[in-house]
């Protein structure tokens, strides 16, 4: 085995975001663009003689990258990496093998729900010994070590056969060619009444699982109509593909139209749920209502004891800052902490760690808890589907039920895609400007009770997070809060997330609910004026 020392410049713009590095493929296709990053890796994580686990969503380049991390583990000391056969792991998957296994950490290459494709988007992220996201710490000394880079280390060839489960040696390095389900699946028995869900199968109903020709195809076609018994033919989109099939591979009401129309017909199955690209989202949809992520937090936080894995009852919940708080709710009736965190499934991870949470989600379609250490979307539709199945309510039954005794939080996400980068900074500026002056003012016909600029203290490492986002709060519990998307790889993302809690009236349609805020969040923006843009691109 011969290592080449490779001579190399740094590359601007490597600074991983909400959720590591992710570009357009056309960026990582430049030569020395990945190899840098990886390097970097290398650099500020000590992982000579450690053990990796290495996998992605299987998104075009992904078997590309795989060859060259293997073959730069093997240059820089690693003793053994395990990869998913055909270089396919979901992302909580990644996480799960880095426990059970006992790995050091793991590369996931995704860039998620983002499209995928030889015009698409492609993802790299570092995840650490407990199976999550490295924290900012790590990726800000990853990032350092990108602008400072000379040269990298790579073997010349790897010889191992990626489609064959297997051993094979790389030089002094053992490259373990793992079956990506298995661990994974064997972890979700650990948890879920699989008896409950095999007889609420049997008795004849049905299912829609909408895989989006993404990584949960393997995982929802084993457990669901393998494990479970659901017919065949309930996992949908169920075989990955490079460019998913040339879909938006995001479970939302924007992109997960096909899923939705299915539900609402008059042979409508009994439960509907769909999965992103990299299968660490997850959408829950019923026959009446698609379940907002931040409801289905909610929901799952106050029936968890009907789960087996969650009988006992939970240590906490958290939810990052522009989620609802709808689990607050919850967490007040239960007597248990609720922590609020910024977006971003790293700031989960201290939390789960120190044993202060046991569920954690977001509003943006991602729901998980202490089982691994990243969102985990097949998780959460054998959460509800534990549920249905041992409480005899429908998915629609269990969400109205739990309204009717909590109360319901209306919420939506409004997202202008693709604006200049320097207008959604202006933007931004110009609110956190006007913060001094909005607290007590009328706004939407109700008072600002309070306006600021979020920012997290971690109670575990005592890291401090600023500028997580704007956050407008009403006297009566309504907020708007404004954040610029550190996930998309065309100009900037404004993110406008709109919530109104209400005790009454239960049963509006979430846009006339929210109305009022939708049109003050606008003006008080100047989102016209700033970006040119009347609408969003994207309602969730
Ligand atoms: C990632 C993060 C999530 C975050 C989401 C959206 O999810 O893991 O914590 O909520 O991005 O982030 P942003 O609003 O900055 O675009 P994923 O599924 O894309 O890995």
């Amino acid at each position: 085995m011969t290592i080449q020392t490779i001579s190399t410049r740094a590359f601007d713009g490597q600074k991983p975001g909400t959720s590591g590095l992710r570009k357009k493929v056309t960026v990582f296709q430049q030569p020395h663009y990945l190899e840098n990053f990886v390097q970097a890796v290398f650099d500020t994580v000590p992982l000579a003689g450690a053990t990796l686990v290495l996998g992605g969503d299987g998104r075009f380049h992904n078997r590309v990258a795989v060859d060259t991390i293997v073959r730069m583990a093997a240059a820089n000391g690693v003793a053994r990496v395990l990869v998913g056969q055909g270089g396919l792991l979901s992302t909580p998957a990644v996480s799960c093998v880095i426990r059970k296994h006992g790995a050091d950490g793991g590369i996931i290459l995704s860039a998620s729900h983002n499209p995928g494709g030889p015009d698409g988007d492609f993802g790299i992220k570092y995840n650490i010994g407990n199976g999550g996201p490295a924290p900012e710490k790590i990726t800000d000394a990853i990032y350092a070590a990108t602008q400072t880079i000379t040269e990298y280390r790579i073997v010349e060839s790897a010889e191992f056969d990626l489609d064959a489960l297997g051993r094979y040696s790389v030089g002094d390095m053992i490259v373990d060619v793992i079956d990506p389900v298995d661990d994974y699946a064997e972890l979700m028995q650990q948890l879920f009444d699989f008896d409950a869900i095999r007889a609420w199968f049997a008795a004849g109903h049905t299912l829609h699982f909408d895989a989006m020709s993404a990584a949960s195809g393997p995982y929802a076609t084993r457990l669901l109509e393998g494990l479970l018994g659901a017919p065949a033919g309930s996992v949908v989109n169920g075989v990955p593909l490079e460019d998913f099939g040339g879909h938006h591979p995001d479970p939302n009401p924007a992109h997960a139209t096909d899923l939705i129309d299915a539900m609402r017909g008059n042979s409508a199955p009994d439960f509907g749920a769909a999965s992103d690209g990299d299968a660490d989202r997850n959408m829950v949809v019923g026959r009446k209502h698609n379940v907002s992520p931040s409801d289905s937090l909610a929901v799952l936080a106050a029936n968890a004891t009907l789960i087996p894995g969650y009988a006992k009852g939970l240590a906490g919940v958290a939810r990052s800052m522009p989620t609802s708080c709808a689990v607050d709710v919850v967490a007040k009736e239960l007597g248990i902490e609720c922590f609020e965190t910024p977006t971003g499934w790293k700031f989960f991870g201290n939390l789960l760690d120190a044993g202060k949470v046991t569920l954690c989600g977001e509003e943006s379609y991602g729901t998980g808890s202490d089982h691994v250490r990243e969102k985990d979307g097949v998780w959460a539709v054998l959460c509800w589907l534990n549920l249905v199945a041992t409480s005899g309510k429908s998915i629609d039954e269990l969400l109205e039920a739990h309204w009717a005794h909590f109360g319901r939080h209306y919420y939506s996400r409004h997202d202008f895609e693709a604006i200049d980068t320097a207008a959604a900074n202006a933007l931004v500026d110009g609110l956190r400007a006007k913060l001094p002056i909005l607290v007590g003012s009328e706004l939407a016909g109700k008072r600002i009770a309070l306006a600021d600029d979020f920012a997290y203290d971690d109670p575990i490492d005592h890291s401090h997070s600023a500028k997580q986002g704007i956050r407008i709060v009403f006297d009566d519990g309504a907020r708007i809060v404004y954040r610029l998307s550190g996930t998309g790889t065309d100009g900037a993302t404004l993110r406008v997330y709109l919530e109104q809690p209400e005790r009454e009236r239960l049963d509006l349609d979430a846009q006339e609910a929210l109305a009022p805020l939708i049109a003050a969040s606008r003006e008080l923006a100047d989102i016209k004026g700033l970006t040119g843009r009347e609408v969003p691109t994207v309602v969730t």
